[in-house]
């Protein structure tokens, strides 16, 4: 048997998972570790992994704490006691669009790293940007509207790049900074997204994309997995030479570095290509067929679901690439587990007295109803914050917290609705999706069962899937899907039914949930 290590470097933390799978015995996760960047390197500053900013819709984070929080996860793998000799190969998935600004020194510096030391402070006269933009920043409005009438309208941009243009994607968030600084543009060698990045720092080289994130930037076209160069004219001028090639996601890169392998005394694993957190999550809840439907409580909310072909009106959400070589339809929604926390703390709760206040509270929440947009949210799009509350009276905590997790359901049903996804089953994943009470509004909401597995890092798990998955192919044995995704099986832990009488009335709450939406946009 072989060990194969999937790596994830969320919004909040780094994670590591071991999973032993060889040809014959059942695939087993043998470790996992996790470290939340602002408790583990405070040194950086951040809050809920986001360096504070003052302008307005502006988020960023670090790339040397992302570097530095690969060395920690990995500096536990090291000391974790497991025999490392049969690590054969390494994936990893990291939050999508957030993207890293190399200059030219930055390949003689991946290539000198000293091992007696940690990569993040060596890194620092590699960037040509210190400051990261992540998938939170809504601050590019302005550039999104130029691309999209560079290109022809958004229909045209949707359909060649999976999606019209976001504020957070890496295409506007490029033409941002070139706008707003165009020499450290200039003095950029190489854009990297989060998941390439990492990938490059491990093999200490540059490492391609996949198309699962390449499919974030609104600068790749999807039939053909390679840029689209109106896009990247409507971008920025010389972008094609700064942006790292696309390859599929079960290429292998290269080797783990001597650097890692002195550092952590690892063997030369091969490094497989890195893909964004949504992507590896597919694998990683058991998605490499249209049979179920994901949704992820991470710090944002998602759902998603594998398609054979692009389908469905893409202006409403995103069809990335999917790790399989397929598709993927997905929509985003910013206030995720931030919303959540933010009423479990106004009302003094732990996540305890959080489940218990959905507990007492009934499927409905008796008319009382909230749009929850505390942060600017993508889906809709609502730069300016703002929470509506609906008969619900300010000291209602109990109140508060089935409306918040009401909300956020019946938004997504009628967001996901464009995907036409198969929502009998609903694969739920997310450090939120520990939460059985949650779980519960979700099956009710959509009127399906959901499956909870042992592994709430599903991202972490679908990196480790991928790289078994890409060491047999190199090998020169295909592994077909479904015996990757059957690791999942033994790991089904919890299934949460859904209350007919409860859906029922949730159809009505969709209706009107959708009408005040409506009302607040206009
Ligand atoms: P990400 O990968 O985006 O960093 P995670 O998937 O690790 O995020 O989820 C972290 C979030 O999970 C935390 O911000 C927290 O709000 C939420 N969380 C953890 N435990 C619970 C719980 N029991 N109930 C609800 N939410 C929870
Ligand atoms: C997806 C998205 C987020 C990030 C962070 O489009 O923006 O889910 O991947 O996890």
């Amino acid at each position: 048997m072989s060990l194969y290590l999937g790596l994830d470097c969320s919004t909040q933390s780094a994670t590591a998972i071991v999973l032993d799978a060889g040809r014959h015995d059942r695939p087993n996760v043998v470790f996992e570790t996790s470290l939340q960047f602002d408790d583990a390197l405070p040194e950086y500053g951040t809050q809920h992994g986001v360096l504070p900013s003052a302008e307005r819709g502006v988020a960023a984070s670090s790339p040397l704490l992302w570097a530095d929080g690969l060395d920690a996860v990995l500096a536990r793998v090291a000391s974790s006691g497991i025999d490392l000799h049969r690590l054969k190969a390494i994936a990893g998935s990291a939050q999508q669009h957030g993207s890293v600004y190399l200059n030219a020194s930055a390949q003689a510096c991946l290539s000198r790293l000293d091992p007696q030391h940690a990569p993040g402070a060596q890194l620092a006269s590699a960037l040509a940007r210190a400051r990261s933009p992540i998938w939170m920043d809504s601050s590019t409005s302005e550039e999104c509207r130029e691309i999209t009438d560079a290109v022809g309208g958004q229909a045209i941009l949707a359909q060649r790049t999976g999606s019209r243009a976001f504020e957070r994607f890496t295409g506007p968030q490029i033409r941002k900074f070139y706008k707003r600084d165009a020499a450290a543009y200039a003095a950029t060698d190489r854009i990297h997204l989060v998941s390439s990045y990492l990938a490059s720092l491990l093999v200490g080289g540059d490492a391609p994309v996949d198309p699962g994130d390449g499919s974030g930037m609104n600068l790749m076209d999807l039939a053909s997995a390679s840029w689209w160069p109106e896009a990247l004219d409507a971008t920025a001028p010389g972008l094609a030479a700064k942006l790292p090639s696309i390859a599929p996601a079960w290429t292998v890169v290269g080797r783990l570095s001597l650097y890692w392998q002195r550092r952590h005394q690892l063997t030369p694993a091969r490094v497989v290509v890195w893909s964004g957190d949504n992507p590896c999550s597919a694998i990683g809840t058991g998605l490499v067929r249209e049979n179920a439907t994901a949704i992820s409580l991470g710090t944002s909310d998602t759902i998603f679901g594998l398609m054979e072909q692009p389908r469905g009106d893409s202006v409403a959400g995103h069809v990335f690439g999917a790790p399989t070589g397929a598709f993927m339809g997905l929509t985003c929604f910013a206030n995720g587990s931030l919303a959540r926390e933010r009423i479990r703390d106004q009302f003094g709760l732990t996540w305890s007295g959080f489940s218990e206040a959905l507990r007492s509270t009934p499927p409905g929440n008796d008319g009382r109803m909230l749009l929850p947009w505390f942060v600017p949210e993508i889906t809709p799009l609502v730069l300016e914050p703002q929470v509506r509350r609906y008969a619900l009276a300010s000291d209602d905590g109990p109140g508060h917290v089935r409306a918040v997790v009401e909300a956020q359901m019946l938004a997504m049903v009628i967001h996901s609705s464009w995907m036409g996804l198969d929502v009998r089953a609903i694969h739920a994943t997310g450090g939120a999706s520990e939460n059985t009470e949650i779980l519960r509004v979700m099956a009710d909401v959509f009127g399906a069962e959901v499956r909870r597995f042992d592994i709430s890092n599903s991202a972490a798990l679908g990196a480790a899937m991928r790289a078994w998955h890409a060491d047999a192919l190199a090998d020169g044995e295909a592994l077909a899907w479904e015996v990757v995704s059957a690791t999942l099986r033994p790991m089904l832990r919890t299934r949460v039914e859904p209350d007919p009488a409860a859906h029922n009335l949730y159809r009505d709450r969709a209706r009107v949930y959708a009408e005040r939406e409506a009302a607040a946009l206009r």
